[in-house]
């Protein structure tokens, strides 16, 4: 059966001046731009939580979102069925990879053991559909925020009970996605943080979390999973205080806790706006401390203080985006993985191509875009020329081991007064949208 029938066998490419809503526009998959296929920058894949679990839900009212998939009364049934209308969406929207939460696929048990069984089971189908339809796993991941018994958080919480637990659920789907050949894993600290400090060990969580971690690096190498690790920041929501909150804060925990080596990060572009930070600037940290694994694409909104997670639709975010990825050479293990959910009232499952095939479009855009800025060459060269002095011999002193400060004074006595520069911000503003 056909879960989808409003694309009959998968969405094609045709080009800028189609006016078909299931047409890709600027998307197709193999056209070479700055040296490589379009879809080997991107490896694009679709967020299970959003596009098949998102039911629409708020604080102020019920689903809207009726799913064909999710009619059937049995939850293991529904969780097949539910695999399969996945299945079906990623072949015909055409992408390579796919992610998930280990409660996304298959349903708690009653006990943890019947969990692990049901999540066992998914797996194994979700294998066959793997290899039926050639999609890959991008990462998978745990849920360890939903439940309640994760209110004061996973590892982070004060009792080892629950600290238990979580580490168990990461074991298991740290199996799933080793099963299912994943090319990475994410931790996102759903509830490690806190609501108020009067209650709360800061220090004492935070090495809580590193050793969940560290187990989970132990537990990799044991089962042999080759699959990259990846941390991803976020300020707030749900907790007031994410121990994880920006690319800083997870760069000093890594580094704090001697996981370096074995972490990457996953930048979210909501989570960044969330942190007071643009998207870039996130990108930047993480790629020039070379901490720059994955991305989850998505978008805020500029009057709204919480993680909305809106298809990225921005040309402009999506350029700037593209040029930190060509700097950085592309993703090795990573992709951009569609965080994003369809709005409340988007509850057509055609909303769902919609919204993808606006952000691949978006995407292929910011690409073309990027690679002319970068080879035009102007761009870079008035950066060059601003820290040119740099490459001088008394910069290069400086750089060096051994100058001093008496050094500096000699060099101002001799010099006298530096010549200000204009930062030309206006004129780079305008450089960029020459090409947009
Ligand atoms: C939530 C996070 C989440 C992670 C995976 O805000 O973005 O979706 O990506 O747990
Ligand atoms: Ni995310
Ligand atoms: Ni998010």
């Amino acid at each position: 059966m056909a879960y989808f029938p409003e694309v009959a066998d998968r969405v094609q490419y045709e080009g800028p001046s189609s006016r078909n809503p299931l047409a890709f526009k600027h998307y197709e998959a193999d056209r070479v731009v700055a040296g490589k296929a379009m879809k080997d920058w991107f490896r694009f894949a679709v967020a299970y939580w959003h596009t098949f679990k998102g039911t629409g839900q708020d604080p102020f009212g019920a689903p809207t979102m009726v799913r064909e998939w999710e009619a059937a009364e049995d939850p293991l049934v529904r969780a097949h069925h539910t695999m399969d209308a996945a299945f079906e969406f990623f072949t015909k929207l055409g992408v390579e990879y796919w992610c998930f939460h280990d409660r996304d696929i298959a349903p708690e048990g009653t006990t943890f053991a019947e969990s692990a069984h049901n999540l066992a089971t998914i797996v194994a189908y979700a294998k066959e559909k793997q290899a039926e339809t050639g999609v890959k796993l991008l990462w998978g991941t745990a849920n360890l925020f939903s439940n309640p018994r994760y209110q004061a958080g996973a590892a982070t919480n004060p009792d080892p009970h629950v600290y238990a637990y979580a580490a168990a659920q990461v074991k298991h789907a740290l199996d799933a996605t080793h099963a299912l050949g994943g090319e990475g894993y994410t931790f996102w600290g759903g509830r490690e943080g806190y609501d108020t400090l009067l209650n709360t060990k800061m220090q004492q969580e935070r090495e809580q979390f590193a050793r969940l971690l560290h187990q989970a690096v132990a537990y990799k190498k044991e089962i042999g999973f080759e699959g990259q690790f990846y941390i991803e920041p976020k300020p707030k929501e749900p907790t007031k205080h994410q121990y994880d909150s920006d690319v800083a804060a997870c760069l000093n925990f890594l580094r704090e806790f001697d996981l370096m080596d074995h972490l990457k990060l996953n930048i979210e572009t909501n989570h960044a706006t969330l942190a007071g930070h643009t998207m870039v600037h996130e990108l930047r940290s993480a790629r020039e401390a070379g901490a720059l694994g994955s991305i989850d694409a998505n978008a805020g909104d500029e009057l709204l203080g919480w993680d909305t997670d809106q298809f990225p639709t921005s040309i402009y975010l999506t350029s700037e985006i593209m040029i930190e990825l060509i700097r950085m050479g592309g993703f090795t293990t990573g992709g951009l993985n569609f965080d994003a959910k369809v709005r409340r009232q988007s509850h057509d499952t055609a909303d769902l191509f919609f919204a993808h095939i606006g952000g691949m479009d978006a995407f292929a855009r910011g690409l073309i875009i990027a690679d002319r800025i970068l080879t035009d060459g102007r761009l870079d060269a008035e950066v060059d020329e601003r820290y040119a002095g740099w490459q001088g011999e008394f910069g290069q002193s400086v750089l060096s081991d051994g100058s001093s400060l008496a050094d500096a004074e000699a060099y101002v006595l001799t010099h006298g007064e530096p010549t200000r520069r204009s930062g030309r911000q206006e004129k780079l503003e305008s450089l960029i949208n020459e090409f947009l």
